[in-house]
């Protein structure tokens, strides 16, 4: 049996999505309704996850993993070549786990509200102001780049990657100038455009001859 991930097209699961291309794991992705908690073939996805959200990755043992940031971090330790999470015993491996501890507490978790059709506009402003001062810090650490830790592409870029389409959408980049160069970068990726394109998002050039 081979790794199933779970996911949703534009939500984080995109993150999993594109480390599975990145490090070449060979994987099904199968297509969640977050709505209706259903898949493609109308099965139940509460079935696989109780907590009802994206990511899950089934393993070949058919034991399912959930929460994104540990999903990723499962990833890391599998793949030999790129590497995306350091091995135990260099320090480098927290530089890279405490990036995206910040992702997906202090950027993902926020941004969740904002997509509430719950959350009162005042609630949702409080929000943005918040997370405008952590998109500041992000842009700041990420610098010219390429990547968050520098040549090497690691974990935390492939959720900052999917960060940095929802701040698009939602706020714009204009204030991030590191982040929208950033997104332009990573859209050249192979691996980032087969996401996309697997997940219907890619708007495929048209052809010019
Ligand atoms: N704690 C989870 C949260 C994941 C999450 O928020 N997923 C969103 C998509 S980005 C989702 O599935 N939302 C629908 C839901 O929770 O019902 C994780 O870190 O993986």
């Amino acid at each position: 049996m081979k790794l199933i991930l779970y996911y949703s097209p534009g939500a984080c699961s995109q993150a999993p999505h594109i480390i599975l291309h990145e490090v070449g794991f060979e994987h099904e992705a199968r297509r969640v309704d977050l709505k209706t908690k259903t898949l493609e073939d109308g099965s139940d996805y509460l079935k696989i996850n109780q907590k009802g959200a994206v990511p899950a990755l089934q393993l070949e043992s058919g034991e399912v993993l959930t929460e994104n940031a540990v999903i990723l971090q499962f990833l890391g330790d599998r793949a030999t070549w790129p590497q995306v999470l350091p091995p135990m015993g260099e320090f480098s491996r927290y530089r890279v786990l405490e990036v995206l501890n910040f992702i997906t507490t202090e950027l993902h978790k926020p941004f969740g509200f904002l997509f509430s059709s719950e959350a009162t506009d005042a609630f949702k402003q409080f929000v943005v102001d918040g997370l405008r001062k952590k998109l500041d810090y992000i842009d700041r650490k990420l610098g010219a780049g390429p990547f968050l830790m520098g040549e090497e592409l690691t974990l935390p870029d492939a959720y900052l990657f999917v960060i940095t389409g929802w701040t698009e959408k939602m706020l714009g980049l204009g204030d991030w100038p590191n982040l929208a160069a950033f997104r332009e970068r990573m859209l050249q990726r192979p691996a980032v455009r087969q996401v996309l394109r697997f997940e219907g998002l890619l708007k495929e050039e048209p052809a010019t001859a």
